[in-house]
């Protein structure tokens, strides 16, 4: 389309990396999400929205700058989004789940960084991502020790600002956590020239709680036997909330939960009852990153969760929605944020907790542990979390990948001989 071309010039695309890109990807999409069966009618949203990702979704962030409004960038689901929604800006999730320009990220990074990291450097020096490329404002966390290194290297090609993220819980801790979300407020307050008021700000939680309100209104669906909807399909549902308009996304996944619900009262499903059921863990899988997921599908298994910043740990809880002030409010956002069991925190017991209530709930067989090769905090946790499920009777399978084919076979090996003994 020589409209969209016209704009991926004018953000200094690499037209033809890109042009390649988009045919890979397309064809990727093919084989893994439109050959399935008794795919939900409902996914046709998810599968347009998808082909439009560097399309349709850019033109209306352009539009949105043409009328004043900014972009701002995210890696991580510590930046609350209900601040730069309240100050009229766009928010979007950036970090990358394929591998582009790895030569030239391995030239600002270490070779030995996970792939997620070296997948948004990669995007950004190849001059392949038009969200990048978007954005007036790219916000950096510190959680592990990966990205924060990266995103001091990132700051002299991007428009970086990074918030401090703590790594324990205690009373000082909140204290900090709540500095750093003010000065956020005020950074963002600044790049936009809207104050956030009470009026804003309340309706910014109320978007982005109701689109946590419909995700987990999904997921609660997915505990049903027959599973009736697959989990390629839920991640990839997950994988486009962090890009997609919130209300039209909210409004879509309703729809879409309406027919899982008329699906579980016919007793219909994407497996037959029997098919061992998964749930995945651990490191967040971001766009395009389906492989995993593939892989445990065609092995003849069905995932019934994600406890995954992709996923559950995005959506579980909601900002308290009672405030009358925008400082009651805030001090809700920080409470919340402040409940994510992210891997970076210790000591982080809750997750332990998280995990085997989530096996429980969605009445999982077993759980698959997913982590990014080189990714420390999940690595660590995964041996942790294997030693409560195993003392929980809970099966579960570690698995260490990254975002190459190579090991596709191996891994399908492995988790076949992992569901044949549950
Ligand atoms: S809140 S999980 S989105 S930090 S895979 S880059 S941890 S070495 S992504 Fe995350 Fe926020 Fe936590 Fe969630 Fe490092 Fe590991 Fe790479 Fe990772």
């Amino acid at each position: 389309d020589s409209e969209y071309r016209e704009m991926w010039e004018k953000l200094d695309l690499d037209l033809p990396a890109h042009d390649a890109l988009l045919e890979v990807l397309g064809k990727f999409y093919g084989d893994i999400y439109m050959s399935q069966q008794g795919r939900l009618q409902g996914m046709e949203y998810l599968d347009f929205v998808l082909s439009e990702v560097h399309g349709l979704r850019i033109k209306e962030l352009q539009d949105a700058k043409a009328e004043g409004r900014k972009i701002v960038g995210t890696f991580c689901v510590f930046v609350p989004e209900e601040i730069t929604l309240a100050a009229d800006a766009v928010h979007v999730g950036l970090c990358s789940g394929a591998d582009a320009g790895t030569e030239l990220a391995e030239q600002l990074v270490p070779r030995n960084t996970c792939a997620l990291i070296k997948s948004f450097i990669g995007f950004k020096l190849a001059r392949l991502c038009p969200f990048t490329e978007s954005c007036d404002l790219i916000v950096g966390e510190t959680t592990c020790d990966g990205k924060k290194k990266a995103y001091e290297a990132f700051a002299d090609h991007a428009p970086m600002y990074v918030m401090e993220v703590p790594q324990q819980k205690r009373a000082c801790d909140r204290e900090l956590w709540k500095s750093e979300v003010l000065r956020y407020k005020e950074a963002v307050e600044k790049l936009t020239g809207t104050t956030i008021t009470a009026e804003r700000l309340r309706k910014a939680i109320t978007i982005v709680n109701d689109r946590r309100r419909a995700l987990q209104r999904l997921n609660a669906l997915r505990s049903a036997n027959p599973a009736p909807i697959s989990g390629r399909d839920a991640l990839l549902i997950n994988q486009v909330s962090f890009y997609d308009d919130p209300l039209r996304f909210t409004q879509s996944i309703n729809a879409l939960c309406d027919q899982i619900e008329e699906r579980i009262a016919a007793r219909e499903g994407v497996a037959p009852a029997d098919t061992p059921r998964l749930l995945l863990s651990g490191c967040p899988m971001a766009v395009p990153n389906w492989k995993l997921p593939y892989v445990i599908e065609s092995a003849g298994a069905v995932i019934v969760g994600e406890e995954s910043c992709i996923g559950t740990r995005n959506i579980r809880d909601l900002v308290d929605e009672s405030g009358e002030t925008v400082e009651d409010m805030l001090d809700a956002l920080v409470d919340r944020y402040l409940k994510i069991d992210c891997a970076c925190f210790t000591p982080n017991d809750e997750r332990m907790d998280n995990v085997a209530a989530m096996a429980r709930e969605y009445n999982a067989d077993g759980v698959v542990q997913y982590s990014l090769m080189f990714c420390q905090p999940y690595g660590h946790e995964a041996i942790k979390l294997g030693k409560r499920l195993d003392a929980e009777q809970i099966p579960s399978l570690a698995i260490e990948t990254d975002y190459s084919m190579e090991d596709v076979e191996q891994l399908k090996t492995r988790v076949e001989a992992f569901t044949e003994m549950l």
